[in-house]
Order: C-alpha cells, then sequence, then structure tokens
C-alpha cells in the first residue's frame, strides 16, 4: 500500500521536480563534494519545487557516497523511508582498463604505478562515454552535473535538450593557473626551470617547473588540442559550479566571467555548514577526540596528507624522527597500512602524540581548540576545511596542483608557511625526483610555528578573518548561499525553456 502511494505521488509531481544528475570522477577527493553538492541541490529545493539529486558512480565506489548520505540523512533500515530520502545513487559500469586489475576504480585504490590508468580511461571518450551516455539517457534528468574530464557529457546534455552544468572540485586560483600555463604563451620567465603563471591577476606566480602538473611537464612533448577540447567543453556549457568563495580567491573568480571561459559562474563554497556528523563513536575516531580534549588550546599539530599522498617510508621515518625532535604534540594520520615508527620511537614519544592509520574525523579535529597548526598537502578540500575552521597551515604539497594551491595558501592568502622553505631542496611532483625532507627541518618549521608570537600567529590572524568570511558566505543570504540559490533557479528556468520549446537543436 505505502509502495503505490509513493508511486503516484511520485509521477503525479513530475514537473514539480527537478531531476539532476551528478557523475563524479574516479577519486574520494570528488566523489565526497559531489554528493555533498547533491545533498545541498536537494535542500535547496522549494515546497513548490523539489529537488530529486542522482550520483552517478561505478559500483566499487558506491560505498563512498552511501556513507556520506547516512551520515547526512542518517541509516535508513527501512526501505520506505529510503525511498523519501532525495539524494539517490546510479551506478553504471567502470569498463575494462588493459592494466588494471578489476574493481579497482578509484584512485586511491590503483597501486601507484597504475594510477594513471585511472586518468586515462576518465578521459577516454570510447571507454567512458558509452556506459555514461546510456546512463544518462536511462536517467532522462531535467539537468546534469559533471566532472571536468567528462567532455562528451555536455554533447550528450546538448543532444537531450537539458543543461550540463560543470562542478569544480578544484579552487578556481588552481585551475586557472594551470589553464594559462598550458594554453597562454609563457614568455615571463627568464628562467627555464621555473615557470610564471602568464596574464594571471595578483602578484607574479612562480613555480619551478618539476613542481607542476605532469601534463604541464610535458609542455613540449603534449598535444594540446585536447587540452584544447577540455576548456571548448567548459565554455560551450551551461555554467560553471566551484567549490569555493568569491571572497577567498575573489579576483581569480572574477577572471571566468572576465575572460569570457564560461557563461556562468557559481561559487557554491567553501563548506556545507551542516551539523557535524556525530561521530559513530567508531573507536579510533572518538579516540582521537578523547586525547585532543586532554591537551591545552593551540597546542597540538595535526599532520595528514590526503586521501592520495604517496609518502614513501624513508619520508616516513624522517618526520617521525623530525616530530619527535621537536618536542611539539601532535596527531598524525599515516596512510601507510605497512609502515612501522622507528625502533623505541612510540615509547619515546608517549602521550604527545598519536598516530591514526584509520579514517581520521578531518573537520572535527580541525575545529577542536587544542589544534595550534595543519601540516597539509594543500588538497583543495583540506585548504577549504582549514579556513573554515581557523586553524593555519604549513605547507607540504605532494602531487597534481597542491604546489601551485599552496602559493595561493602562502602568497596570496597568508595564511600559512611552507615547511620546507624555499630553496632547501628539490620538491617535484615525481616521486621519484623528490629529496627527503630531514627530520631536523621538520622539527625547525614545527617549533618555529607552534612559537607564541611568531609566524604561526600572524597566520592565524589571518585564517581567523577568513573563517568569518566563509561562514557569513554560506549562511544565508550569504555570496554562496545566494550563488546556490541562482543555480537551482536558473536550472529550473532552462528547463522551462526546453518543456516549452522542446530538446534544442544539437550544435557542431
Ligand atoms: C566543498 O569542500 C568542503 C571542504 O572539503 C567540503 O566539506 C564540501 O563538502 C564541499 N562542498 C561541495 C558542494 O563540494
Ligand atoms: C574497488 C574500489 O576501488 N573501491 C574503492 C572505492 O573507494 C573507496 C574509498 O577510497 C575504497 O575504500 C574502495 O576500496
Amino acid at each position: 500500500m505505502a509502495s503505490t502511494t509513493t508511486a503516484t505521488r511520485s509521477s503525479s509531481s513530475r514537473s514539480k521536480k527537478l531531476r539532476v544528475v551528478l557523475i563524479p570522477f574516479f577519486a574520494t577527493s570528488h566523489i565526497e563534494p559531489f554528493t555533498d553538492l547533491a545533498i545541498r541541490l536537494a535542500a535547496a529545493g522549494s515546497p513548490s519545487v523539489a529537488v530529486e539529486a542522482t550520483v552517478a558512480v561505478t559500483p566499487a565506489n558506491v560505498s563512498i557516497v552511501q556513507s556520506l548520505l547516512e551520515r547526512h540523512y542518517g541509516r535508513q533500515r527501512d526501505p520506505a523511508a529510503e525511498s523519501t530520502i532525495p539524494v539517490k545513487i546510479a551506478t553504471y559500469p567502470f569498463p575494462a582498463v588493459d592494466g588494471l586489475p578489476g574493481g579497482v576504480e578509484n584512485l586511491g585504490r590503483a597501486a601507484p604505478a597504475d594510477s594513471w590508468r585511472i586518468d586515462v580511461a576518465a578521459f577516454s571518450d570510447t571507454l567512458m562515454r558509452p556506459v555514461q551516455e546510456a546512463l544518462v539517457r536511462e536517467q532522462a534528468p531535467d539537468a546534469l552535473v559533471t566532472d571536468v574530464h567528462f567532455v562528451w557529457n555536455v554533447r550528450v546534455a546538448a543532444e537531450l535538450g537539458v543543461p550540463c552544468v560543470t562542478f569544480k572540485v578544484v579552487g578556481a586560483f588552481s585551475s586557472l593557473a594551470m589553464r594559462h600555463l598550458a594554453l597562454v604563451a609563457d614568455v615571463a620567465s627568464s628562467d627555464p626551470d621555473v615557470a610564471v603563471v602568464p596574464r594571471f591577476p595578483g602578484p607574479p606566480v612562480r613555480i619551478p617547473r618539476t613542481e607542476l602538473p605532469e601534463f604541464l611537464r610535458k609542455k613540449q612533448e603534449v598535444d594540446y588540442s585536447m587540452t584544447n577540447t577540455f576548456y571548448a567543453a567548459q565554455a560551450a556549457c551551461f555554467g560553471l559550479a566551484v567549490n569555493t568563495s568569491s571572497d577567498l580567491e575573489q579576483e581569480y573568480c572574477e577572471l571566468h566571467m572576465r575572460e569570457g571561459y564560461v557563461k556562468r559562474a557559481y561559487f557554491i563554497g567553501p563548506v556545507s555548514l551542516r551539523p557535524s556528523p556525530s561521530l559513530d563513536a567508531v573507536g579510533d575516531s572518538q579516540h582521537c577526540i578523547d586525547w585532543l580534549d586532554s591537551k591545552p588550546a593551540r597546542s597540538v599539530v595535526y599532520l595528514c596528507f590526503g586521501s592520495f599522498a604517496p609518502v614513501s617510508d624513508a619520508q616516513l621515518q624522517e618526520l617521525a624522527l623530525g616530530l619527535e625532535a621537536s618536542g611539539e604534540s601532535f596527531l598524525w594520520v599515516v596512510r601507510s597500512q605497512e609502515w612501522t615508527p622507528p625502533e623505541g620511537w612510540e615509547e619515546r614519544v608517549g602521550d604527545r602524540g598519536m598516530v591514526v592509520t584509520a579514517w581520521a574525523p578531518q573537520t572535527a579535529i580541525l575545529g577542536h581548540p587544542a589544534v595550534g597548526a595543519f601540516v597539509t598537502h594543500c588538497g583543495w578540500n583540506s585548504v577549504l576545511e582549514t579556513v573554515a575552521a581557523g586553524v593555519p597551515v604549513l605547507t607540504w604539497p605532494m602531487v597534481f596542483e597542491q604546489f601551485i594551491t599552496e602559493r595561493l595558501v602562502t602568497d596570496i592568502l597568508g595564511i600559512g608557511q611552507r615547511l620546507w622553505p624555499h630553496g632547501a631542496g628539490i620538491r617535484s611532483t615525481r616521486h621519484i625526483e623528490n629529496e627527503i625532507v630531514p627530520a631536523q627541518a621538520v622539527a625547525r618549521a614545527l617549533m618555529a610555528f607552534m612559537c607564541p608570537g611568531g609566524p604561526g600567529d600572524a597566520a592565524r590572524n589571518r585564517v581567523m578573518r577568513l573563517a568569518a568570511k566563509a561562514h557569513a558566505a554560506m549562511a544565508e543570504g550569504g555570496s554562496s548561499h545566494r550563488d546556490l540559490r541562482r543555480l537551482v533557479d536558473d536550472l529550473l528556468e532552462a528547463r522551462g525553456a526546453a518543456v516549452a520549446g522542446g530538446p534544442k537543436s544539437v550544435q557542431g
């Protein structure tokens, strides 16, 4: 009986519903923000128009979406209750990729030597388009939100006559710096080993070539027609949404529209102001918080290098010794299951340090008064989270665009410092080129940063001001809140236009 009622209700209210399908790239750092966007779009619906969002993933990654939904809506045991949740999950098959074992569908799961295969698959029209297109046609949504990799979705959406929005999980500064480095002739740099981001607002951004993402390091060899296709797709689609706020990256946000890179732009970050999830008191999580509770305010250094960060055992060793030598208290998230600390280290460090090898509740940790600094790889999600929490950072970038984001954090926003100073040694996006940061350098950087009245305090003042702005942007009437509403309104209007005029003719 209950199910009949539900079915009738949903078919009769079809016209009053905005159905959005969201398709993230195969990495946890993309799947989570996409899921969060789905939740926020659903919440932005009104009594007259319900928004139903479906996150489309491959089977092996369903659990990532599922656990976020459970954290947000609570665990639903009863299927009838589950059907009332406005965010759904749809799956499509991950194609067979040469060299990847079956079931490996996530950057964090692939062996380091294989992760490029996931990237190649994601950009492949022949591998990916058929499975995603079939899914989109079957779902027949009113709007599509796609990750930047899947350029064909813009065309698929046009064929269906629905708007397609690109959602970027990396901030405006880094993504535009990469765009300019790829496509604008680099004339400013006199040093062949250092790139200067061309035609960029703000102070000059200089980056040693070893610190650039792989596709930019190969500038000589790479065929940029692919990159052009990529940006052409962004220009052709309905609009661009970015997980940032105009307060945080104003000049760079404005550049999108000023340069005509996109038709519409929505800056909807930085973080969701949802009540922080009740820690499901699973051992480690609660244990971290209890341990932090026992420490004085701003006395603990928190270290975490994200869900995909290849750190060698030799580096972990130096880091451990550096933490020991610094005398500071620390909470350290180590992803490697195999690594064991140096002989006698745990005893010597005692209660001053805590090592977590499982998932750590980062938002709750950053929000804890005992945390005084964050040693971060500058992944965009971590940057947003530390800004929202008002915690200053020591930067230790590793891969992708993280070295670029570091410049925003240290040189533009001034909310932290490099852990390993400029000129101290070679840092690289290629694992094998990286020099090992020695223990003494780690100890020295932590002690200087944590010293009262030192650079850490100055950075804290700035990040606390940004935190206040971030919260204001997300609150009712703030810029990010308004942008999210505008996105929903624009999609509704586009749907209205499509219904009135029939599917748009396909261009190009
Ligand atoms: C934006 O990033 C923050 C920080 O990681 C994350 O909590 C939030 O879910 C993201 N929001 C969206 C809509 O992507
Ligand atoms: C099989 C596979 O790749 N699944 C992964 C999806 O992502 C989560 C989070 O990184 C992994 O735990 C799964 O193993």
